[in-house]
């Protein structure tokens, strides 16, 4: 828009008048105390919680005449102390978004495809689940009902009604998460070391030196609030590193940044552990000593394991003989392309303030990330971080009932076919898909694109999918349109279209978890666990339904009325209100009672009597309050009882990876050599059970794709839901290096030059299978030879903010994941995207 310098001025002056009382402005105030310079209008503040990111913050949003204004952290949370992230104030551009999904609709396209309008028609709810109810009789008659496939994005705990139990019920093996598009590999860090399989809590009140290892704790990852709140504490008692081929937000406040070489932080960690050995700088209370107490741990010499007495850990010798005895910090410094006297500060540092300490690290997911985080997470036992106040731990759980059983109304029909293998191939020799060091325990995420295309092993006939855009979300998403248009019938449950959407037969219009569903999430930080509520805080505006709770029980009203009724009666029957013993009556009673019945041990004075952490006085205090803190970690308890891992000690060597490496090479007849061959990793022989360095894998040769392409969240991306409101884009530049409403690809200043490339030039971005154009952002907070773009936009099917021409469907900006190749790290089932696996040519269009 342009305005003459004359009326702009006129303009202006309107604009600001207005500006004193806009709810737009205000909605981004950051008070504490309350409503601020909101109108005088009364209202409320009523307790819910965010899931616009993976912290699950307790949150209260204050509501008046009807209308949700204003959103804060649960003053009564311990995990974000009464503050949100920035994320949180989108949430009223969701809700409020022009573009949402208004009432029931079939398509009557029958062709699919990404360019094929689905001309979708509105439809009622009981013609929606009457059809659905049908495909699903068909599959019963047939006796396939395994070929019912269910994929859920994000979720509450009420997804063990939907995701879990629903499909048995009906009788397939194939729910699908998104947990391996997501962050799985992460979770190998802690899992093969101290058998944990989950994300970790830290202690920030008394941590003397953190480091950020791919990650942005003050972005993204997993308590932004508590970390954001912390940081300083941190920065004024000791130091703050931060490992990231770009400056991200955490780095710009740290006292170091290591522009790493993507995909070689396997490198750094072990040197660092090499030199803190060497330097003696290890936890002897918790790793033990030398017997005679000399350091007998010297560059290129092998060390007998029986003059270690080992302690608290497993291994701590071998480790050191199979890898770490040749790899110091100047070996590492040429691999990672980084300062040796920096990773030698930074080890020692780090080895200084222990236990006061801890390495924040990020997924990591690259095709060899799981070696990567464990040698990452192996340092944070070496000085004796873990479990160690100042340090890191496991975190809190919260209290929570279980959900009633539905074992005793699953027929013949669904017991036959439960047991057939899963869609995603988990558990297939070159999938081995570890979850938690288990064979075939952990979901394959995006190889279920492939295997439905395969058919291998079987086709799938009818999916519903949820809170979930796969076609966008997935690397070398092409896949999914070519599997979603083979799929016959597939419902997607959402607020909003998404790509994925665009393929289904049925929309079913979701309620907003945030503001218009009844369920309960936990979630854990800042050393507590929690449990919170989610409840409507504002009155439907459209023919919207709860998916988890609402969308199962007229399923299975409709199943009854067509002779199946073991699902209603399971339903009906065991989802009793436990405050009163009534029997749900309808879909939205059936919501309150499932949520009462999760969250009772939280606020049932008789179940919670002598619970340790906040205690409520029944359901309506659990209403008005929103949120039940957990008591506070209590530090060293492993080291008291011992870890859950094969040996009950921290494993360097890790004997928990090893069975489950060897139980999946046996089940094939086959050695690990083979498993680890067929896999992609390097690691021969005794080396694939402890932390070690594999060289980057990588798509495409450098010379022909010389730039390794790194991605990241935008501290504005509500997961992949943001990308239609406009304060996203109005708002962007808050990301380092970023601008207001583009898509820049970021490419440090030297590189440009060489290629004649200036800020704000179109380029093109070339991978080995496909290229997309995009404009280029010159920062010197990128490292040179790579380029950085943030993940988010590219939509072509998401609203009229999210794409240039929505008619037409013309995606504004670029979705990089079109042309990042489909990988895995195969021993957790992870789909690759970070550690600069996708070469890049760059050229000036
Ligand atoms: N703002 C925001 N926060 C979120 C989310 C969100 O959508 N937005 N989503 C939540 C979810 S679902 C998840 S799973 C978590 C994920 O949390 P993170 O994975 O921590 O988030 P990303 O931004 O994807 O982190 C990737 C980081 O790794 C860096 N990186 C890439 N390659 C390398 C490498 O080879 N070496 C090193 N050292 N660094 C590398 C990138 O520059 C970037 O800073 O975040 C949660 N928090
Ligand atoms: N290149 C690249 N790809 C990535 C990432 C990255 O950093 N870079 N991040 C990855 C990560 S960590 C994750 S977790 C995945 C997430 O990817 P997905 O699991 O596919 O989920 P989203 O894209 O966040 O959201 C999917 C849909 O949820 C719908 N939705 C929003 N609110 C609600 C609701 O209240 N109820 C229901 N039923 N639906 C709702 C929206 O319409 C949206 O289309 O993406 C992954 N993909
Ligand atoms: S986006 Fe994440 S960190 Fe921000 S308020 Fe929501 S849950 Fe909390
Ligand atoms: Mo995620």
């Amino acid at each position: 828009m342009r305005i003459k310098r004359r009326e702009f001025l006129k303009a202006g002056a309107a604009a600001g008048a207005v500006a004193m009382t806009s709810p737009t402005l205000n909605a981004f105030a950051q008070t504490r105390s309350g409503a601020g310079n909101m109108s005088e209008a009364a209202g409320e503040w009523i307790p819910n919680t965010c899931q616009g990111c993976t912290t699950w913050c307790p949150i209260e949003i204050f509501v008046q005449n009807g209308r949700a204004v204003k959103v804060r952290g649960n003053q009564l949370s311990k995990a974000n102390d009464g503050y949100c992230c920035v994320r949180g104030h989108l949430i009223l551009q969701q809700i409020y978004d022009p573009d949402r999904i208004k009432t029931p609709m079939k398509r009557t396209n029958p062709k699919k495809g990404r360019t094929e309008d689905p001309k979708f028609v509105p439809i009622s709810w009981d013609e929606a689940m009457d059809t659905i109810a049908d495909k699903i009789m068909e599959l019963r008659k047939n006796n396939e009902t395994h070929k019912f496939l269910l994929m859920r994005g994000r979720y509450s705990d009420h997804n063990q009604i939907f995701y879990g139990d629903l499909p048995k019920m009906i009788g397939t093996p194939n729910n699908i998460s998104h947990s391996a598009i997501c962050a799985e590999v992460e979770k190998m860090g802690s899992m093969a070391t101290e058998g944990f399989w989950g994300y970790r809590d830290y202690d920030l009140d008394n941590m003397k030196y953190l480091i950020a290892w791919a990650c942005d704790p003050l972005s993204s990852n997993r308590q932004i609030p508590n970390a954001i709140r912390k940081i300083n504490k941190v920065l004024e008692n000791g130091k703050v590193a931060v490992i990231d081929p770009r400056m991200n937000n955490t780095a710009a406040k740290a006292q170091e940044w290591m522009p790493i070489k993507p995909g070689t932080d396997g490198a750094v960690a072990i040197a660092m552990a090499h030199y803190i050995l060497v330097n003696g700088l290890w936890n002897k209370e918790f790793c033990g000593d030398f017997k005679d107490g000399k350091n007998q741990f010297r560059k290129g010499r092998t060390v007998n394991e029986a003059d270690f007495d080992e302690k608290l850990t497993n291994g701590l010798v071998k480790w050191w003989n199979l890898e770490l005895k040749d790899k110091d910090a100047a070996w590492a410094a040429k691999e990672a392309g980084v300062d040796r006297r920096q990773i030698e500060r930074i080890a020692k540092d780090f080895a200084a303030a222990a236990p006061q300490c801890g390495i924040w690290y990020g997924p990591y997911m690259h095709p060899r990330g799981s070696y990567t985080v464990m040698a990452i997470h192996a340092l944070n036992g070496l000085v004796g971080a873990t479990d160690s106040e100042g340090g890191l731990c496991t975190g809190m759980g919260a209290p929570s009932s279980s959900y009633p059983k539905f074992d005793k109304y699953q027929d013949d029909v669904a017991k036959a076919n439960v047991g057939k293998p899963k869609i995603d191939q988990r558990g297939t020799l070159t999938m081995p898909a570890m979850g938690s060091a288990r064979p075939g325990s952990g979901v394959v995420t995006n190889n279920v694109a492939n295997a439905i295309l395969a058919e291998d092993p079987y086709d799938i006939k009818v999916a519903i999918g949820y809170f979930c855009n796969f076609n966008f979300s997935t690397t070398e998403g092409a896949r999914w349109d070519k599997a979603m248009a083979k799929v016959p019938f597939f419902v997607h449950c959402v607020p909003m279209f998404s790509e994925m959407t665009y393929f289904a037969d049925i929309v079913l219009p979701s309620a907003l978890h945030h503001t218009e569903d009844w369920a309960v999430v936990r979630s854990k930080a800042n050393l507590y666990g929690h449990i919170s509520i989610q409840q409507p805080v504002i009155e439907r505006m459209f023919d919207v339904k709860g998916t988890e709770t609402e969308v199962t029980w007229l399923l299975a009203e409709k199943l009854k009325a067509k002779g199946f009724s073991n699902m209603y009666d399971w339903l009906y029957n065991e989802y009793k209100d436990p405050e009163t013993g009534k029997n749900p009556t309808n879909s939205l009673e059936f919501a309150l009672y499932a949520t009462k019945i999760r969250s009772k041990k939280a606020w049932d004075p008789e179940e919670n009597k002598d619970y340790k952490g906040d205690k409520l006085n029944g359901w309506e205090d659990f209403r008005k309050k929103g949120v039940v803190n957990s008591p506070k970690f209590t530090f060293r308890q492993k080291w008291e009882k011992g870890f859950p891992t094969e040996t009950k000690k921290f494993e360097f060597y890790s004997e928990t990876l090893k069975k489950g490496l060897e139980a999946h090479a046996a089940k094939h007849n086959t050695t690990v050599d083979k498993v680890m061959e067929l896999t992609n990793y390097e690691a021969r022989g005794e080396k694939a059970f402890v932390p070690h360095y594999e060289t980057p894998k990588r798509h495409g040769d450098r010379r022909q794709y010389p730039f390794d392409l790194i991605d990241m969240k935008s501290r504005l991306n509500r997961e992949g839901r943001s990308a239609n409101l406009s304060w996203y884009y109005a708002f962007k530049k808050c990301d380092p290096g970023d601008v207001n409403q583009e898509d820049v690809i970021q490419l440090n200043p030297d590189d440009a030059r060489k290629l004649g490339i200036s800020d704000g030039d179109m380029v093109r971005v070339t991978s080995t299978i496909g290229s997309l154009t995009v404009k280029a952002r010159l920062w010197e907070g990128v490292r040179p030879g790579v380029a950085a773009k943030c993940y988010g936009q590219g939509h072509h099917a998401f609203g009229r903010f999210a794409s240039k021409d929505f008619a037409k469907a013309e995606p504004r900006g670029a979705n990089f994941n079109e042309i990042m190749p489909d990988d895995y790290d195969r021993i957790t089932g992870s789909t690759a995207r970070n550690g600069g696996f996708t070469g890049v040519k760059i050229e000036k269009v």
